[in-house]
């Protein structure tokens, strides 16, 4: 179960972020509906949530996930890999302190966005990106192992994140796409497939008694209702313009 989350109001600046999308420029206003639409879904599921304003220095500061790795126990800063986001651990790292007081830190030459790190039960799957590199995956494996955890790091080989790929919905469920369709270090799971064309489906949360995934993924809905599973689909146009997704929006603990 979650108790908590946090997230972080999308600024202005965001239309200027990263991406390497071609699905044109986020439209304000429906961003901020988009947004405003997740911390919904997320209080349906029965979290308390803590939310940051919106920082304009820093464009994509809304996919907080990135800026830590969080356990009921421990929490991970982690050493985002683009230059125009590593300075969001610092507001991160301040808030984190309200919550935690095992606070470990992925330092340089390690870097790690926390969208390549998927827990499922006691293991952590670490992806090597181009955002999160040996060196950082091997720190953060070290850490979880320390506290008792397994870690596994995963090359990638195609998807930007880990997790663009993949999620685990318990029950030892996991929802797989691309390269993670038959991927070695994943066949010990049961497999909730996505094709090809619905991809981005792959990036769903399980909060709770909920999976919120993107609207719009009629087969991924049905399979999940399928296997037990309740449904919040949420609309993510302006999210997926600049390659986040759901699990990209907060941090769940
Ligand atoms: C970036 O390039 O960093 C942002 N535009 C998107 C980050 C998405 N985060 C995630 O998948 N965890």
């Amino acid at each position: 179960m979650f108790k908590n989350v946090i997230v972080k109001t999308p600024g202005e600046s965001y239309v200027n972020g990263l991406t390497t999308s071609d699905l044109g420029k986020p439209d304000y206003e429906k961003l901020l509906e988009q947004h405003k639409a997740y911390v919904e879904a997320l209080k349906k599921c029965g979290v308390e949530v803590t939310h940051l304003p919106a920082s304009e220095e820093f464009p994509d500061s809304t996919f907080v996930e990135d800026t830590a790795v969080l356990t009921s126990e421990f929490a991970v800063v982690s050493n985002p890999g683009a230059h125009s986001r590593n300075g969001e651990i610092k507001e991160m790292e301040a808030v984190l302190k309200d919550f935690y007081e095992k606070i470990f830190y992925i330092k340089a030459p390690g870097t790690l966005d926390g969208g390549d790190v998927l827990q499922a039960d006691n293991h952590f799957y670490i992806g090597i990106s181009e955002r999160t590199n040996e060196e950082g995956a091997r720190q953060l494996k070290e850490i979880v192992e320390s506290e008792g955890y397994k870690g596994t790091i995963v090359p990638l080989e195609k998807f930007f994140h880990l997790k663009t790929g993949i999620a685990y919905l318990g029950n030892n469920l996991i929802v797989a796409a691309g390269e993670f369709l038959d991927h070695p270090d994943f066949e010990q799971y049961d497999k909730l497939t996505v094709s090809a064309e619905d991809e981005y489906s792959a990036n769903c949360i399980r909060v709770n008694d909920y999976v919120i995934i993107p609207k719009g993924y009629e087969e991924t809905k049905r399979k999940m209702n399928e296997a037990g599973y309740k449904t919040i689909e949420l609309e993510m146009s302006e999210f997926q313009k600049q390659d986040g997704g759901l699990s990209c929006l907060s941090l769940r603990f």
